[in-house]
């Protein structure tokens, strides 16, 4: 039913006429058709075939003829126009809960806002409480609205959102009637935000299905209830959207909803020049379905071969797989050791003991220990004389360990002037130096570029820890030149790291696939300070998958033996 599109331009109409200051009688006649609409329990399509749009109340001719271009076009010639004459960003302003069109207009008018950045300032310096008509719990109000309407519409990180729907996928497939069900979207393809929760679903009983979704602790509002599509939104602020599909078309539908768009635009014109058709019921030639039933043979019917949700982005992976050309991408179960750990000897929360435990439990054989360094004081930097208890400690716990390695880290700072934190004859010692920047993001790119390539050529030093600095969501990465980065690498041979804490994910996937692409070594580490954490190894293999690579182009696939060797060559070569 199209009752809630046609109702849902009515009241925008109604809105943009009213921040216009048009006459109330026009806003009112839109807002009052929108109701009617929206409360109907008939198809508005169907009354409209009937000739019976004029019958309802508050619906002249005029209206009438406004919902027939609706359902004709999608959209309404005088929504747009009305689009194009007041500033976009008071459309925005409306979409914030507790903001109608009045207080908008007035906002606008009085005090000249024009971003949601300058409304909330506003707020907090009372200003709106101020304006005639408004008030101090209007303002408390519109701060709320922002809240809310900023974690409705900002993109939230990839390892917030995947343990919940993986969840969700769990508590589905065990209490209700699902035969298939898989997560799709951006989710699927782990990319390192995504906007909301794609779930496909096949089953003889899809009410019941649906029933068990809106019923789930962790929705917080139904948006729509179907038996083809349900859509909720979950606790954290996401929605999720959940489609049962025909088993015949499920392997269209996951092509389909895997995205991503710019990906399925390219497949669809291989489709359409072997003179087939692709969506996500499957792919036909004329009328005939060809194929549809599992995405490899939809890949298949038109020339390509599967291609992992990971590389799908049009980045090149059409090219590739038509000359049969796609990396074998590393595995998640080919990862051997974590690169970087933090262990109680600075920040971390884990003693030596129970990261090989956990370690073991999670099937590594290996697990760089790499505590902040000593003038990270804020970070409980390890002082000098600790640094060899800590070397002592992991000798003495490798001697009865068989199936688990500790490697003796340190994850030493780059000063501002380029020196490391530790002298030379200490980092000696260290049997695995990952410089990292953790000061002075402020300086030049110039500074903070030489600072890393100092660290680069320094003979002690093995790879750099989360190169660029960015935090997703809360910092941008500093001011770097990366290509002057990448070639001292390459030059010296050291590692990059490719940091998996789902905040970090740095480098990323574009960054990284440069980098191995310059035949650099990529080290994955999840920085964890807390033991749980150790799992989130698997964001990091997510960034090298994306970044195209090979088992061979990172170093957490080699055994401790190889590893090892791999840290010897490196000093020795320098
Ligand atoms: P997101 O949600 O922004 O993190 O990213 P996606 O890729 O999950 O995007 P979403 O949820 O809007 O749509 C899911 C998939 O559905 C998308 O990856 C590709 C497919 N899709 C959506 N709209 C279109 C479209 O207009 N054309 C095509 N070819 N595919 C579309
Ligand atoms: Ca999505």
């Amino acid at each position: 039913m199209k009752n809630k599109q046609v109702a849902d331009i009515f009241n925008k109409v109604a809105a943009l006429l009213e921040i216009k200051g048009e006459n109330p009688y026009r806003v009112r006649a839109y807002q009052r058709a929108a109701q009617v609409i929206e409360a109907l329990t008939t198809d508005v399509e169907e009354l409209a075939k009937q000739g019976r749009l004029s019958k309802l109340p508050g619906i002249g001719a005029d209206l009438a003829q406004k919902i027939k271009e609706i359902l004709r076009t999608g959209t309404l010639s005088l929504y747009e126009e009305l689009k194009k004459e007041v500033p976009p960003h008071l459309l925005t302003f409306l979409e914030i809960p507790g903001l109608g069109p009045k207080k908008v207009k007035a906002i606008y008018e009085k005090l000249g806002i024009t971003s949601i950045e300058e409304l909330e300032e506003a707020c907090k310096k009372h200003k709106i409480a101020k304006l005639p008509g408004f008030g101090w719990k209007t303002e408390q109000n519109i701060l709320k609205g922002i809240k809310l309407f900023r974690e409705k519409t900002g993109r939230k990180p990839l390892g917030e959102i995947l343990p919940l729907a993986e969840e969700v996928v769990r508590i589905l497939t065990e209490t209700s009637p699902v035969e298939q069900i898989a997560i799709a979207g951006s989710l699927r393809r782990r990319k390192e935000t995504v906007k909301d929760i794609d779930i496909l679903i096949t089953s003889t009983r899809p009410h019941d299905v649906m029933k068990r979704i809106v019923e789930l602790e962790f929705v917080e509002e139904v948006i729509a209830f179907g038996e083809t599509k349900t859509s909720v939104r979950l606790r954290p602020g996401i929605q999720m959207d959940v489609r049962v599909v025909e088993p015949d078309s499920w392997g269209a539908a996951l092509a389909y909803f895997t995205g991503s768009k710019a990906h399925n635009i390219r497949v669809r014109e291989l489709a359409l020049e072997k003179g087939l058709k692709i969506n996500e019921y499957g792919v036909f030639k004329g009328d005939k379905k060809i194929a549809g039933k599992t995405e490899e043979e939809v890949y298949e019917a038109v020339g390509l071969p599967f291609i992992p949700p990971e590389l799908r982005e049009d980045r090149g992976e059409i090219e590739a797989g038509l000359k049969g050309e796609l990396p074998k991408l590393v595995e998640y179960d080919e990862i051997k050791g974590d690169g970087h750990v933090h262990s109680k000897y600075s920040d971390g929360t884990a003693s030596l003991e129970e990261i090989m435990q956990k370690a073991e439990a999670l099937g590594l054989s290996w697990v760089a220990v790499c505590d902040h360094s000593q003038s990270l004081k804020v970070a409980g930097g390890v002082p000098i004389k600790d640094l060899f208890e800590k070397k002592r400690r992991i000798e003495e716990l490798n001697k009865r360990s068989k199936r688990v390695k500790l490697i003796f880290g340190s994850e030493v700072d780059i000063l501002s002037d380029g020196s490391l934190d530790y002298p030379d004859d200490v980092l000696k010692e260290i049997e695995f130096v990952i410089a990292a920047i953790h000061t002075g993001f402020q300086q030049s790119e110039e500074q903070i570029t030489n600072r890393i390539l100092s660290a680069l050529r320094h003979p002690f030093v093995h790879a750099i820890a989360h190169p660029t600095g960015r935090v997703i969501g809360e910092r941008d990465a500093y001011e770097l030149n990366l290509t002057k980065i990448f070639e001292e690498a390459k030059k010296y041979g050291k590692a990059l790291e490719i940091n998996a804490y789902y905040k970090r994910l740095d480098l990323n996937d574009i960054n990284a696939r440069a980098a191995k692409e310059r035949g650099i070594p990529l080290i994955i580490g999840t920085d964890t300070h807390f033991i749980d954490q150790l799992e989130y190894i698997g964001f990091g293999v997510a960034v090298a998958r994306r970044a195209w690579c090979e088992a061979k182009d990172i170093l957490n696939t080699l055994n401790y033996e190889e590893f090892k060797a791999w840290l010897e060559k490196v000093r020795n070569q320098s």
